[in-house]
């Protein structure tokens, strides 16, 4: 059994992973209109994964006899300056929920939540991943530099991860 304040604090969570889910989507799009399928497989595979991290707290309030609501969802931004600028977006989307999360497990300790505490641990070591990959790509396209050519180089960089587990 949870408290109201955490349950709805989670409930603002799952809109945070939920809407993070679309603007990856929304991203993958722009990615392969340009012409840029590593990193639209790229988005579309972060996309999934911010859908799982929103299911994780459905089940998690299911468990505690809390009640998961189903959040509206504004419509992400569909175009992006550059590919450097769209992956600056997800960089600072990461941060803030990084920032979230934090805040959620101090709300967790004030209220003496253990079992909400815990939970959270999987969110701590995803979202310290989450940023140091990001963070990453951003330095590999700083390297590679801007132009025509240099767009194919970050593709098949990014494409890479998408072999990775
Ligand atoms: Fe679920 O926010 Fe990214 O990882």
């Amino acid at each position: 059994m949870i408290s109201k304040k955490i349950e709805s604090a989670l409930n603002e969570q799952i809109a945070l992973e939920a809407y993070a889910s679309f603007l990856y989507l929304a991203m993958a799009s722009w990615c392969n209109r340009e012409g840029l399928d590593g990193c639209a497989s790229f988005m579309h595979r972060q996309s999934d994964e911010e859908r799982a991290h929103m299911l994780r707290i459905y089940t998690y309030l299911a468990e505690t006899d809390g009640f998961a609501l189903t959040p509206a969802i504004a419509q992400p931004p569909h175009e992006y300056d550059s590919v450097q600028a769209m992956f600056e977006k997800v960089y600072a989307h990461e941060q803030k929920v990084t920032q979230s999360i934090n805040d959620l497990l101090s709300l967790s300790y004030a209220e003496n939540d253990h079992s909400t505490l815990n939970f959270l641990q999987w969110y701590v070591e995803e979202q310290r991943e989450e940023e140091a990959l990001m963070r990453n790509i951003l330095n590999k396209i700083r390297l590679i530099g801007s132009g025509g050519q240099s767009l194919y180089y970050i593709d098949k960089e990014v494409d890479k991860l998408n072999k990775t587990a």
